[in-house]
């Protein structure tokens, strides 16, 4: 299915909302349960999903049932994907609640998984994602079509500034990518984080770009040529409201919380190797010391 433009039910949705700057903590969750045809999933969010985003005039994307997984990120079922394309294809959301107030903290959380062949796609198949100020400015959050062209970055849309994460882009492994952005006078500060594990603290340092001002931010958007899939889109105002753990089936701290975890996991997907897998660990091992430090014992 596809995101189509123009939904007239959507279009007086947005004229109905009100977009304010408030200074309470905006949460924003988009796990891309399929709804079709709306496409007006998730939470924080006005409307539904529509064509847009810089000389984007498509949106080529079909939902998946499956969700992308990270290291036990928490998430819900669904998530977007798209091929390689010859055209610049975009999708644009509005928040239900604008951010950029100067002064304010906002964290940025998604998860991209490249698919297809690396670099496919005109302007060498960039993906990824936009948050959108109101100066014409964009923040860029992916894999980008120039430059450090197989890490991760973020960027200007369009390219300028570019900062690399080091962090090497591999088709059909996920990365969890967190941008802290802080919001003040002229340019705001963006820092960064390539594939945190979920549920720890915020890492001591990342990558730090500076030279960018978005002004208020009313708009977030999906921007690519290369083929990936993309979910799990987070907006909060700290760090762990945008990389939650989900929960293992024990409580932390019993003496059997580890052991109840492991059943629960065989059980409902057929096998350890299985739920690794499921959750997005790399091994049985990495699912292992997810529970034990889950359950503390
Ligand atoms: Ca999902
Ligand atoms: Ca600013």
């Amino acid at each position: 299915m596809r995101i189509s433009r123009g939904l007239t039910t959507c279009a007086a949705l947005a004229i109905a909302a009100t977009l304010t700057q408030t200074t309470w903590a905006q949460s924003v969750y988009e796990g891309f349960s399929l709804t079709f045809p709306l496409y007006n999933t998730g939470s924080g969010l006005s409307g539904a999903w529509q064509v847009g985003g810089f000389n984007a005039f498509a949106a080529g994307y079909t939902a998946g049932e499956r969700s992308l997984a990270f290291n036990g990120l928490q998430t819900s079922p669904g998530r977007v994907s798209a091929g390689a394309f010859n055209a610049i294809n975009g999708a644009i959301r509005t928040l239900t609640t604008t951010l950029g107030a100067n002064g304010t903290t906002r964290y940025v959380s998604v998860l991209l998984r490249p698919q297809g062949t690396l670099n496919a796609g005109i302007f060498d198949g960039f993906f990824g994602i936009t948050v959108s100020g109101s100066l014409g400015n964009e923040l860029f959050i992916g894999k980008p079509g120039a430059g450090a062209e197989e890490e991760y970055v973020i960027e200007n849309r369009g390219g300028a500034g570019q900062m690399p994460s080091g962090v090497p882009v591999v088709v059909g492994a996920t990365a969890l990518l967190v941008v802290k952005m802080e919001f003040q006078a002229g340019n705001d500060l963006f820092t960064l984080y390539t594939n945190p594990m979920p549920g720890a603290p915020e890492p001591a340092s990342g990558v730090v770009k500076s030279d960018l001002d978005l002004g208020t931010v009313p708009r977030i958007g999906i921007y690519s040529t290369g083929a990936f899939d993309v979910d799990e889109i987070r907006i909060g105002a700290t760090y762990a409201s945008v990389t939650p753990a989900a929960p293992f089936a024990g409580a932390p701290g019993a003496a059997n919380c580890h052991g109840k975890s492991v059943s629960a996991l065989a059980q409902t997907y057929g096998g350890l190797p299985a739920a690794a897998s499921a959750l997005g660990f790399s091994s049985v091992g990495a699912l292992q010391n997810a529970i034990a430090a889950f359950c503390g014992n």
